[in-house]
């Protein structure tokens, strides 16, 4: 059986990460969209590096750990015979440190940055600013954005992820608004004989498009889930 995930920032709430639309998609007074845009980064740099080092600082304190969503999910990768993936919106390593390794983070990573002149990308842990020097060549300052998909730009891996959707044959979205395209549109890529299983608090503009609707916390929901498939001669 071939399977993908989706995950998004509904994954990540009980492990403490902040969700999007959960917190009315503000910071300080921003609205995310218009912080998260690569025009906000190029008229108001220090706002954004701002934005991210704060997340990136939130993200490597020792209380934010990955959840029994992300655990079981790794556990079931390394169970499964068939093909496998996972891609996640969100920018957290939480999936990785749960230890799953088909991992495709199609809106970037928080603990990344990217050289915007040689798109050279590198493990960050600390702030960036528009002072940070390149870490392979000091004179060369303020190169480095963060290593994440704004709005209005393109997400990565969309073709590996539009061609494993072809033909696969369960599709389990977790934790996401569906509210964010190409993301939110993947689930209609799926083939009409895919099983659709949407795992969410809250129904979505896309929740018709799923066969099965669990509706409860991730941490819950999609142990259990997993699990009901690990059942012999079980079909979701
Ligand atoms: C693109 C990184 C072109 C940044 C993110 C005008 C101008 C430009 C573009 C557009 C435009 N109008 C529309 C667009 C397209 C735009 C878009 O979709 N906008 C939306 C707002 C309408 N998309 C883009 O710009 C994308 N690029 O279109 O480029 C293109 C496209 C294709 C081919 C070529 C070119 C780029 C989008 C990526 C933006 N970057 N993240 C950062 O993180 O700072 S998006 C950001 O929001 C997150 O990464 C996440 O992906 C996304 C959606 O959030 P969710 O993950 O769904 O989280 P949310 O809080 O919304 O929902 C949480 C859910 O979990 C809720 O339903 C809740 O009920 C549930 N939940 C909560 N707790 C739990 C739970 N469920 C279970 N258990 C729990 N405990």
């Amino acid at each position: 059986m071939k399977i993908l995930v989706l995950t998004g920032a509904g994954i990540s709430a009980e492990s403490g990460v902040p969700t999007f639309r959960g917190s009315d998609g503000l910071w300080e007074g921003h609205r995310v969209e218009q912080v998260a845009t690569p025009e906000a980064f190029h008229q108001n740099p220090e706002l954004v590096h701002k934005f991210y080092n704060m997340r990136r600082r939130k993200l490597l304190e020792e209380s934010i750990k990955p959840n029994a969503a992300h655990i079981a999910l790794a556990e079931f990768e390394g169970r499964h015979q068939g093909e496998f993936l996972l891609v996640t919106q969100n920018i957290d390593d939480l999936h990785q440190r749960a230890g799953s390794r088909n991992v495709l983070p199609m809106h970037g990573e928080l603990l990344k940055a990217r050289c915007g002149l040689t798109g050279e990308v590198f493990d960050w842990r600390d702030d960036l600013g528009i002072d940070t020097p390149h870490p392979s060549e000091p004179d060369l300052i303020g190169a480095l954005r963060p290593h994440i998909v704004w709005f209005g730009e393109m997400p990565m891996g969309l073709e590996r992820i539009a061609s494993f959707a072809q033909d696969c044959d369960l599709f389990i979205a977790i934790g996401t608004s569906a509210v964010v395209y190409p993301a939110a549109g993947i689930v209609q890529s799926t083939p009409a004989t895919c099983r659709r299983v949407e795992i969410n608090l809250d129904d979505t503009p896309q929740s018709d498009k799923f066969d099965i609707t669990i509706r409860g916390k991730a941490s819950i929901e999609v142990p259990k889930f997993l699990n009901s498939l690990a059942t012999p001669g079980h079909r979701p």
